[in-house]
Formats: C-alpha cells, structure tokens, sequence
C-alpha cells in the first residue's frame, strides 16, 4: 500500500469531507448532538492556521491575563477539541498512570520504546482525556473550545444561541506545509511517511483531514459578519499581535490594561510557546524529532516546500476559487 493510500485507509468521509477515523462521528453526523452554553467561546479553524496560539491568547484575555492555568494545565485538557474521541481502555488508562509512577525508577531503553513514549505522550500532553464531549461537560463556565469543524457541521446549538465564535484563517499554501509537518509528527494518527510531495497530493486534491481549504474557510468567510463570529487571519496576527489581541478582547467585551495585553502578547510569543509542555506536545514527545508541532511559525514557508510546478497549479486554483470572495491572503 502506498503511504497516501495507507494515509486514506485511516479516515472516513462525511458530506464530502473526510475526517480521522478515530474522531467522534456523531458530532460530525449529527451537529445538534453537542450540548452548548450561552457563554461559551469558540476558536474554529482549518488545521494548522494557528489555532493553538489563538487559544493561548483568547484563554488569556477570559482569564484577564492569569497565566496560572495556561502554565499549568494541557491546553488539550483545558481546551476540550469538541469532535475529538480518544477512547482509551480502562486497561490502557491503569498502566499510563503506573508507567507514570515508575518513569523515575525505569531503564532508559525502556523509556525510549516507541510504544512507552507513545503512552507517556498521552499522559503528559492530556491526550488520556481528551475525549471531547466528555471533558465539555466537566468544565465550569464561561468554557473556551476548540475545533477545526467546517460551518456545516458546526454544533448547532452554539449558532443558535449566538456563541461567540473566534474563527483563524492562515493562507492555504503555509497552511499545507504546517499540515504535512503535523501529519508526519511520528505517532498515531499523525505518522505519515511520505514526502512533501506526495502530501502535496492529498492536500491539492482535498484528501486531508477536514477536506478543502477553500470549502472550509470560504464557508466560515461567508459568516464573518454575523455579530457573534470575528474573522481573523493568521498574518495580521503576525503582523500586529497587540491589535489582535485588542480586538478580541472588544468582541469578547472584556476590557484589559495596556500591560496585561502587552504581557499576553509576551506570553504567546512564538519563542515562549515553543518552549511551553503545556502546548508544544513535540517537548513530551522528543525534541529530536525532525518534525515539530510548534514548528516554525512564519509567513512564507511554503516557499521552501512547493516545486514551481506545484506552485504554479495552486496559484491557478487559488484564483478560481478565491475570485469574487472579497478574502485574499498574504504570502
Ligand atoms: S492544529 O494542530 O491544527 O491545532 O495546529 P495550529 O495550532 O492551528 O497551527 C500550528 C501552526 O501555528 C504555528 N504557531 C505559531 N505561530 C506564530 N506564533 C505562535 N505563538 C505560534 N504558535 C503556534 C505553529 O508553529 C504551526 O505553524 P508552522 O508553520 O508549522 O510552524
């Protein structure tokens, strides 16, 4: 089996758009299924738009600047994914918790096994617990979520009862680079081996996680003026933090002092979040590893992936489908 086919062979495909197979198919199935407050906050996003930092930030601006529980707690645990559905045995739970307890006392090539780090990976990052639907229902409110759900399948409940909803968009050819480095990070379901060009595949032809870019963000683009959505791009986050930061803190109606926002900019920073357990799972799962999760962090990656030819036939389907939506991107 070729890796793109073996890649295809772990997802299934709803509407058109195809999802890992291990994610909660009845949220995807059935949106109206996600209980949803009044008061809850969302960051929605196509994968890899910088979604992690908008929740560092957007969590920060809920807490007024305390940074305890960001410093302190997976973002995973505090940031339930909603269409996340990682299951794990009672079995399985028992022995990460004891592996946990002898880690200290454990041979080092033990510990380096790639299915006791695999086990040890999930403890650590809070991956044990990240069941989506789930965790949703432990957390006290105002509760922040993530999830990377296309407008269709989106919670209903939360459209109707106008959550306030922080949507990121990054453009789509950075956007591929970051999603081939993510789908290669090493571990189940992200264990991709093939090269970037044979990922450019899937990605120009929709067969990634969460289907097409321009379906996804083209979508949610049509939503930006709705009162409880803001639209926001990766780039001008890059461009100008501090305005972002201010910005959301607007639509969230929450009002903050010039150096609490000067001190989240600080926290979110590409350089602090790099070296943060609590988001960049690459820490737990080994440093050494070519591909990371908080990998880069700039505009204009891709010019280091995409071939000429690669470039030339996205830039021909970027101006067809982006034509007339009034969205562009720089790059
Ligand atoms: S995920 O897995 O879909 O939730 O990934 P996501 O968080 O959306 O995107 C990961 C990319 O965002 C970059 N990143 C940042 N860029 C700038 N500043 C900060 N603080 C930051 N934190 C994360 C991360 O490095 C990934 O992009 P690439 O291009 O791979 O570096």
């Amino acid at each position: 089996m070729t890796e793109n086919a073996r890649f295809l062979a772990g997802t299934f495909e709803h509407d058109g758009v195809i999802y890992p197979k291990d994610f909660n198919r009845s949220v995807i199935e059935r949106p109206e299924i996600v209980n949803c407050r009044e008061d809850d906050v969302f960051v929605a996003s196509y994968p890899k738009a910088g979604t992690t930092w908008m929740i560092e930030i957007v969590s920060l601006i809920m807490n007024e600047g305390n940074t305890e529980i960001n410093s302190s707690t997976p973002q995973l645990v505090r940031t339930p994914m909603i269409e996340s559905n990682l299951e794990l045995p009672f079995r399985l739970r028992w022995t990460i918790h004891l592996l946990k307890f002898l880690e200290p006392i454990l041979p080092k090539f033990i510990i380096q096994s790639r299915s006791i780090k695999m086990l040890l990976l999930l403890e650590k990052t809070g991956l044990e617990a990240a069941i989506g639907l789930k965790q949703m229902e432990k957390i006290p409110s105002p509760r922040l979520l993530k999830c990377h759900l296309p407008y269709q399948v989106f919670p209903s409940q939360a459209i109707e009862k106008k959550c306030k909803i922080v949507y990121v968009a990054r453009n789509p050819k950075d956007t591929g680079v970051s999603y081939f480095h993510h789908c290669s990070l090493g571990f189940p379901p992200m264990d991709y081996k093939g090269s970037w060009n044979d990922f450019y595949q899937l990605y120009v032809n929709d067969k990634v996680w969460y289907g097409s870019w321009f379906d996804h963000v083209l979508t949610w683009w049509q939503h930006r003026d709705d009162e409880n959505i803001l639209f926001l791009k990766y780039e001008d986050m890059k461009k100008d933090p501090k305005g972002t930061v201010k910005s959301i803190a607007v639509f969230l109606d929450i009002s903050l002092r010039d150096d609490t926002i000067d001190n989240i900019v600080e926290f979110c920073s590409f350089k602090k979040m790099r070296k943060s357990e609590t988001v960049n799972i690459s820490l737990v799962v080994g440093e050494k590893n070519k591909h990371q999760f908080i990998r880069k962090g700039v505009v204009g990656d891709w010019m280091n992936f995409f071939t000429v030819a690669q470039n030339k036939e996205y830039e021909k389907i970027y101006e067809e489908r982006m034509k007339g939506s009034g969205l562009d991107f720089e790059w």
